[in-house]
């Protein structure tokens, strides 16, 4: 029993200082007078890692001790953010921590600054992931996550002359102190070769390392873990004979190609790469997952009977697609189960979440690559198929098209492997992420499948962690919160932020939340903490809108030159975001953004009333930082395109107010913090789906509206630094998103946004209700939905 036996961890701040001062020595293997500001980072991490460590594993033996039923989430993107104050905060030592650092004579500010987020995730998908594991732990559920070590994660961004510029992310260049090797948990991965009578013969090899880190739940014992696999040469890789002649590189060809297959995170969420190394990293994460999954059901378990009754295996999109197949070719090669068993063992453990609505983002694979990949895999493919279209012709009689649409493989213009058919097909429970999102799915994308199995769909809305994205990013607000309500028990339930509505008629609770939100922009290092800070934070994409926000920028800017009585209120207009380094439209959007930026700076008529910020590389320890300030968040994406967003939840969680479409969770936010504390605008998505399906005229928008044309016009008359043309061209010719059709919309209800900033005692209700009324958007609520509607797993205490 792994709970005799060891040694509790001080919780003194002297036993904390005689800790850190033995892993200085023991450990890093330095004296206080020699340590660098980077060992005493490390030392920190292992000192805090250590007491998560002992708490993992009583967790661990927890676990054996009940044999319970396992959720495994499998997701190609984690976006876990940064470690050092999260695990401060877990292991309940943030206080102590700096203390026994300045004692020892380091600079507290100095080492935190050194800890780096792990990068590995592009956006939404990505940090989703990490809330939910996040939830998982502090709801005591028996989880883990898994997910591909990236050597770089997603690129760094920089601005040169206003333009994207993608660096390399090398987040681990320092080593990483959070991780635990676990390179004896090695998994052997085969690629390439041919089927032979005997089964799958791989044509190259290669091993799956995992590393794990912990994952520790709030106000609990539980520490889950995420386990995260990096590509190895095997050890036979290396070409001695060539390295002796001389040829260097060839001599660890092998071993290069080996370890690309980890090397670096797709920095791409909408479309799919058509690069083979993609398809390799899938099929890396999917094989040596499972294999890890069938150990650990291993330890307690014997046959296959009970394996879907003790696993539940959630398909983070589709990325993980290719573990259906391999659970299939694990059984029915390897275990000799016979087709019918293995298959209702596949589809009664799997389950997928789909989190878009872009027809583009739904992956595909050319048959041709995937047959040479994995020549197996697509044997059971196509095996699966003849299954799926039988049960179609049988159902649907004579209906050929309703088979073409529902196949997994496409036919025309190339013939390609259809992912998200096959994630459907081969799970129990398919959900979308919001509850516009989910009905959208059913009446279109999924349609067919949903009108042959209509029990599979359901829907669980997106949530986020308030440790995260209150507590950590928040703590003034999070300290006022908790005085306000009593306990900071809201911490766990989220609900408890329903105590704050009456506060919200508080003169001085108000005026509290004032300064907070104004300590915040101090923090941001925004000049005038009296400006009304609009922020717009998300991935650049065309039906995200940003380039709505700047036509609008560009209107108030002609107003304060010709028309100052309609100018509004003074306003920093804050950008964050990345786009996909082959977005070509969306990196135009960018560089405009930071032109027109430039050129209102230089402007003396705009000077303490209009400003446009855009700090480049926006990622969670950014996101912690700008959320709090907040006042306006802009969630403005074209209905019907948005399939949740988190953001919108975060900053309305930290009393920021929403303007918004409605769209993805959007709408369900106005459903609870009410239509008066919300600015609504544009086309729904029936209107949006109906005007896009018609002959769409943007220009007639523009033709008729002056205040649309000036800002059109200016920037095609190269008013903006000469840049962007491209992007009012494209505006008039197509605007795929109809942007120009909800500019006016858009406008008009920015300019009620001005007028309700005018009466501060007014926007600070909105804003403390819209804190109060959010505890339903926590991520511990997506994980009890996930619970009762898929996965069916029950805590168990350490
Ligand atoms: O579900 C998490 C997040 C949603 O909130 C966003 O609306 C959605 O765009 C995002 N999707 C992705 C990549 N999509 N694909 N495929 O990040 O998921």
């Amino acid at each position: 029993d792994l709970r005799n036996g060891l040694r509790p961890l001080g919780s003194t701040p002297a036993e904390f200082e005689q800790d850190l001062l033995s892993n200085l020595y023991y450990r890093r293997g330095t004296t206080v007078e020699s340590a660098s500001a980077q060992d005493a980072y490390e030392t920190l991490a292992l000192t805090v890692r250590d007491r998560l460590a002992a708490r993992r594993a009583r967790t661990a033996a927890a676990h054996y001790e009940s044999n319970p039923r396992w959720v495994y989430y499998l997701s190609a993107e984690y976006l876990l953010g940064p470690q050092l104050e999260q695990n401060l905060l877990y292991s309940g030592t943030t206080e102590l921590a700096p203390a026994a650092l300045k004692s020892l004579g380091f600079d507290p500010a100095e080492v935190a600054a050194l800890d780096v987020e792990p990068g590995l995730g592009n956006g939404g998908l990505g940090r989703l992931a990490a809330c939910l594991l996040d939830s998982l732990a502090t709801m005591d559920i028996p989880a883990v996550g898994y997910g591909i070590r990236y050597d770089l994660g997603i690129f760094k961004q920089q601005f040169v002359n206003g333009e994207q510029v993608e660096t390399p992310d090398d987040w681990a260049f320092q080593g990483d102190p959070w991780e635990f090797p676990a390179p004896d948990d090695r998994h052997r991965i085969g690629f390439y070769g041919y089927v032979g009578p005997d089964g799958w013969v791989p044509g190259e090899v290669i091993d799956g390392e995992p590393s794990v880190l912990l994952v520790p739940g709030y106000g609990t014992e539980t520490v889950n873990i995420v386990r995260l696999w990096r590509a190895r040469a095997t050890e036979s890789s290396f070409d001695l004979r060539r390295f002796s002649a001389g040829q260097y590189a060839e001599a660890v060809e092998q071993a290069v190609r080996a370890e690309n297959i980890s090397k670096v995170l797709y920095p791409d969420d909408s479309t799919e790469s058509g690069r083979e190394l993609r398809l390799k990293q899938q099929y890396f994460l999917v094989s040596c997952s499972l294999r890890d999954i069938i150990r650990r059901f291993r330890f307690r378990n014997e046959g296959w009977d009970g394996f879907a009754g003790k696993t539940v295996i959630q398909l983070n999109d589709t990325h993980p697609t290719l573990a259906i197949p391999e659970l299939m070719r694990l059984l029915v090669d390897e275990e000799k189960l016979d087709w019918d068993q293995a298959w209702s063992i596949v589809r009664q453990t799997f389950a997928y979440t789909c989190h878009t609505l872009l027809p583009e983002a739904l992956e595909t694979w050319p048959v041709d690559m995937l047959g040479r990949l994995l020549p197996r895999h697509l044997e059971i493919i196509y095996q699966i198929n003849e299954g799926l279209l039988g049960e179609v012709r049988s159902r649907f009689p004579d209906d050929i098209d309703r088979v073409r649409r529902m196949s997994l493989i496409q036919e025309e213009p190339e013939r390609r492997v259809r992912m998200a058919n096959l994630a459907v097909t081969g799970t129990f429970a398919v959900n979308g992420v919001a509850e516009l999102h989910s009905e959208l799915l059913t009446s279109t994308t999924f349609h067919d499948f949903a009108t042959l199995w209509p029990d599979r769909f359901t829907n669980v809305t997106n949530g986020v962690s308030p440790r995260r994205f209150v507590k950590l990013a928040n703590p003034g607000l999070s300290t006022l919160i908790s005085s306000g309500l009593g306990s900071d028990d809201w911490l766990r339930d989220l609900s408890l932020l329903e105590g704050l509505v009456p506060l919200a008629e508080d003169a001085s609770f108000r005026s509290q939340w004032r300064s907070e939100k104004r300590r915040a922009k101090a923090a941001l290092g925004l000049g005038d903490p009296g400006a009304l800070l609009d922020v717009m934070i998300k991935r650049f994409h065309e039906y995200k809108r940003q380039q709505l926000k700047l036509l609008h920028i560009i209107t108030l800017y002609h107003r304060l030159k010709s028309d100052p009585g309609r100018f509004g209120v003074p306003r920093t207009v804050l950008f964050g975001g990345k786009a996909a380094p082959a977005y070509t439209a969306a990196k135009s959007i960018i560089r405009l953004i930071n032109a027109v930026s430039a050129t209102i700076a230089a402007d003396p008529v705009a000077s303490g009333l209009l400003r446009v910020v855009f700090p480049a590389n926006y990622n969670v320890t950014l996101a912690e930082k700008i959320i709090p300030a907040a006042d306006l968040s802009e969630q403005i994406s074209m209905a019907g395109k948005e399939a949740s967003g988190t953001g919108n939840m975060k900053l309305a969680l930290n009393g920021a107010v929403t303007i918004g479409t409605l769209d993805g969770a959007n709408v369900e936010i106005r459903d609870r913090v009410g239509a008066d504390n919300f600015f609504l605008f544009g086309l729904d998505a029936p209107d949006a789906a109906a005007l896009r399906g018609s002959s769409y005229q943007p220009r007639s928008y523009y033709e008729s509206d002056p205040e649309l044309r000036s800002a059109v016009d200016a920037i095609l008359s190269g008013a903006f630094g000469g840049v962007g043309q491209e992007v009012a061209q494209s505006l008039l010719d197509r605007d795929e998103y109809l942007t120009l059709a909800d500019y006016r919309s858009y406008v008009d209800r920015q300019d009620e946004v001005s007028a309700a900033w005018k009466d501060q005692e007014r926007w600070t209700r909105m804003s403390i209700l819209n804190a109060a009324h959010s505890g339903f958007f926590s991520s511990d609520r997506t994980v009890a939905d996930y619970l009762d509607r898929i996965w069916r797993a029950a805590p168990v205490q350490p």
